[in-house]
């Protein structure tokens, strides 16, 4: 069972089951996973139906393929995150049916962002597998056209923002959020990828310090998973102020940092039919949370055993830095990390959350703590 401050905000299956069957079909109305899925279809048709010219055709259509297999398949714990931020922000009388449709139109923007990264990651990081599936660069037919498909991928947020934002005062704040997201993203990237083979390409574990590893972490995700969803429901909310941004984005960065130390716990120890993922930081010789712990708690001879089997392909060196983590007890010092964490993040929400409504941190807290994909 959960400890009591997890179930505290957790929901309640006990309580789901004793509802009138009138607060389910609430429910029900208010399933906003059903009303983003659903406007998934016509998002497609819009983009890639118009083809102003028969001579691209075929490409149109090749689009519309990569389009369909890469951007629906997810959590959608980020495109979601932007719709339901939004409810929590404007009066009743603000949620109307077109106001509505553009929050959900941003949050496939967010989901399509995240298919361009992922789709690219992929490919950088060596990855087999994506949401249970052969990873796009990895399918027969497609190699390294999947490089032009991840542009692609992205002409089609800027795309959908011109259809549906252009004329609202908030359109170029949110252009550039993007903007600026992204550019962030590809910095954490950048540091991902060149602590993992740094330019004389020996192994240093010197690099993997916890000043590195929060560095990549808040560039590579908590930007794009968690602060670019809230920032873009309080723009389309009209809420502008550096106060209201600056205390989101606290938070927010907080919870990304956290949340990027599972997907790495998860890289490890997930099990692979659940998050859809076989994991390869060790084999790719990434500064993931779980090695940089094992820094901090080995033995000078532990750490030449690190030194020698860490970052290569070989069964039985991966087999060796495994046992290790085992010998240094790093589950439990995740769970202890968790639960840790778990605690700052609600207090940073009740002390530092004044003006916003807490609604939105908590709802992104519950989606991800104990979290197994
Ligand atoms: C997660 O890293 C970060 C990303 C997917 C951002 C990639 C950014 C680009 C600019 C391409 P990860 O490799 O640990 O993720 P996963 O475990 O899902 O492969
Ligand atoms: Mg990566
Ligand atoms: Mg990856
Ligand atoms: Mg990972």
């Amino acid at each position: 069972p959960l400890p009591i401050f997890f179930r505290q905000h957790c929901f309640s299956h006990a309580a789901m089951a004793s509802e009138s069957p009138l607060k389910k079909k609430n429910k029900v109305i208010g399933d906003e996973l059903a009303y983003f899925d659903a406007l998934f279809p016509q998002l497609v048709k819009e983009l890639t139906d118009d083809v102003s010219s028969p001579e691209i055709l075929d490409a149109v259509n090749w689009f519309r393929e990569v389009y369909i297999s890469r951007v629906p398949h997810g959590k959608k714990n980020r495109g979601l995150a932007v719709v339901k931020s939004y409810r929590c922000l404007v009066k009743p009388e603000e949620l109307t049916e077109e106001n509505l449709t553009i929050a959900r139109v941003l949050g496939w923007c967010v989901e399509l962002l995240q298919a361009y990264f992922l789709v690219s990651d992929d490919i950088m990081d060596s990855s087999e597998t994506r949401r249970g599936r052969p990873c796009w660069y990895k399918k027969e037919n497609v190699g390294s056209i999947a490089i032009n498909d991840a542009i692609y991928l992205e002409t089609c947020i800027y795309a959908l923002l011109k259809k549906y934002l252009r004329g609202r005062p908030c359109y170029i704040d949110i252009i550039d959020l993007f903007h600026e997201t992204t550019s962030r993203t590809v910095h954490g990237q950048c540091l991902d990828v060149c602590t993992a083979s740094p330019v004389e390409k020996r192994v240093n574990l010197s690099r993997f310090t916890t000043q590195r590893y929060s560095a990549i972490v808040k560039y590579k995700t908590a930007f794009y998973s968690f602060h670019l969803p809230v920032a873009l429901a309080l723009h389309l909310a009209g809420i502008c102020d550096e106060a209201s941004h600056s205390i989101a984005q606290k938070i927010l960065l907080e919870m990304g940092h956290f949340f990027q130390v599972q997907d790495d716990f998860l890289d490890c120890y997930g099990d692979p039919a659940v998050t859809g993922k076989i994991g390869s930081d060790i084999e790719d010789n990434k500064c993931s949370w779980l090695v940089v712990q094992a820094l901090a708690k080995a033995t000078a001879e532990q750490k030449q055993m690190l030194q020698n089997d860490y970052g290569k392909t070989d069964a039985a060196c991966l087999a060796r830095v495994k046992d290790l983590y085992e010998e240094l007890q790093l589950k439990q010092a995740y769970a202890d990390y968790e639960e840790q964490s778990y605690r700052t993040i609600i207090s940073l929400i009740e002390h530092e959350c004044t003006t916003l409504p807490r609604q939105i941190f908590l709802d992104f807290a519950h989606m991800i703590y104990k979290r197994e994909k």
